[in-house]
C-alpha cells in the first residue's frame, strides 16, 4: 500500500479458465462435511471441516492466486515476496495471548485453536487496492475464543497483534522497514462478535500457508483486506479504540472500521470498482462494481445504524 501503486495485475497472475478449481466436485465434497486438501505445499496439512452457513455464489480464487498473490510486509512489499520469503518462517510451535479486560486471561496453543470446531467458509475478500478474491477460509468465529475467556463489562475493543520475528521475516530486519512492528488491528467488540468474523486456520481445504498468515489469522469479510491481520500471537480485550497500523501510518487515507464501501473513494483512487485476481482477460477488462460492506449489507449494516458512514471511512 504504501507505494501507491495503481492495482494492475501481471500477466503472470491471469489464470485460464482450466485452471478454475473444479466447483462441483468441490462443493459436492463439502456437502459431505469434509474437506481433506492434498498436503502439497510444504508442512501444509489437511483439516477437518464442517460446511460453514456462509457462502458465495461466484467462483472460487485459484488457489495459485490465493497463495502467491499476497500483502504481508513482514515479508516485503511486492505481492509474490510473501510466497517466496517466507519458506523458512516457523508457524509451530505457537502461542496466542488473550489478555487486557477478560475475567479469564490465558494462552491458547496452536492444538487448542485447532481444537474449536472448524467450519468452512468462503468469503468474497475486497483489499482497499481495488483488488478482489473469492477465498475458501477455514476457521472458526471469533466470538467461540472470546467466550472461554468472559470479557468483562468493560471491554469495547479488541485488539490483535502479529508476531516480531526479524530472524524470520526479512521484512522486520532490512534496513528499510515499511511499517513499525509489530502489525495491529482492532475492532469494536460487536463487530469481533458478529458470526461473520473468524479466525482462520486454513485456505482451500489445507493448514495456512505461511504467507496467507500462518498459522492463525483474522478474516472480516465486509472490511478492507487490511484488517484481517495475520501471523496472531496477542488478543486483547480494551477500553478504548486500538491503535491501527494503516489508521497509524496514513490516518487520512484508512480508517479505523475500513467497511468496504464504494461510496468513499480513496484519497488517491476510486473505490467503486474492483478487479477479481485470477479471472483473465484484458488487464482491467474484468471490473466489477464493489458492494457496499462487500455484499455482506444484510448482515452487518445494522452495526452502525446511526453513524455516518463517510466519515467513519
Ligand atoms: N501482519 C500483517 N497482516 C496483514 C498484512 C500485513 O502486511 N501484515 N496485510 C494485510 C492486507 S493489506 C491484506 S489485503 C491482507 C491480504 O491477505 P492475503 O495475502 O491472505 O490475501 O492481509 C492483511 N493482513
Ligand atoms: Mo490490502
Amino acid at each position: 500500500m504504501p507505494s501507491y501503486r495503481a492495482p494492475r495485475i501481471d500477466a503472470s497472475e491471469i489464470t485460464p479458465e482450466r485452471c478454475f478449481l473444479d466447483r462441483r466436485g468441490f462443493m459436492a465434497a463439502a456437502a459431505g462435511g469434509l474437506i481433506l486438501g492434498s498436503a502439497t505445499a510444504g508442512h501444509a496439512a489437511a483439516l477437518k471441516a464442517s460446511t460453514g452457513a456462509y457462502k458465495v455464489d461466484e467462483p472460487l480464487t485459484p488457489e495459485k492466486d490465493v497463495t502467491s498473490y499476497n500483502n504481508f510486509y513482514e515479508f516485503g512489499t511486492g505481492k509474490g515476496d510473501p510466497a517466496a520469503n517466507s519458506a523458512s518462517f516457523k508457524p509451530e510451535p505457537w502461542k496466542v495471548k488473550v489478555n487486557g479486560l477478560v475475567s479469564k486471561p490465558r494462552e491458547f496453543g496452536l492444538e487448542e485453536l485447532l481444537a474449536f470446531p472448524l467450519e468452512e467458509r468462503v468469503y468474497r475478500m475486497r483489499c482497499v487496492e481495488a483488488w478482489s478474491m473469492v477465498i475458501p477460509w477455514i476457521g472458526f468465529p471469533l466470538a467461540a475464543l472470546l467466550d472461554e475467556v468472559e470479557p468483562l463489562g468493560s471491554a469495547k475493543y479488541v485488539a490483535f497483534e502479529t508476531v516480531i520475528r526479524p530472524d524470520e521475516m526479512p521484512g522486520q530486519s532490512g534496513y528499510f522497514q515499511p511499517l513499525e512492528w509489530p502489525y495491529r488491528e482492532g475492532l469494536r467488540l460487536d463487530e469481533a462478535r458478529h458470526p461473520l468474523t473468524i479466525l482462520s486456520v486454513g485456505v482451500y481445504g489445507k493448514t495456512l500457508p505461511n504467507q496467507n498468515g500462518a498459522p492463525v489469522r483474522l478474516v472480516v469479510p465486509w472490511k478492507y483486506g487490511f484488517k484481517g491481520i495475520k501471523s496472531i500471537v496477542r488478543i486483547s480485550l480494551t477500553e478504548t479504540p486500538p491503535p491501527c497500523t494503516w489508521n497509524l501510518t496514513a490516518p487520512d487515507e484508512y480508517g479505523f472500521y475500513a467497511n468496504v464501501n464504494p461510496a468513499v473513494d480513496h484519497p488517491r483512487w476510486s473505490q467503486a470498482t474492483e478487479i477479481r485476481v485470477g479471472e483473465g482477460g484484458f488487464f482491467g477488462s474484468n471490473r466489477r462494481d464493489t458492494l457496499p460492506f462487500n455484499g455482506y449489507a444484510e448482515e452487518v449494516a445494522s452495526l452502525y445504524a446511526g453513524m455516518d458512514l463517510r466519515a467513519n471511512f
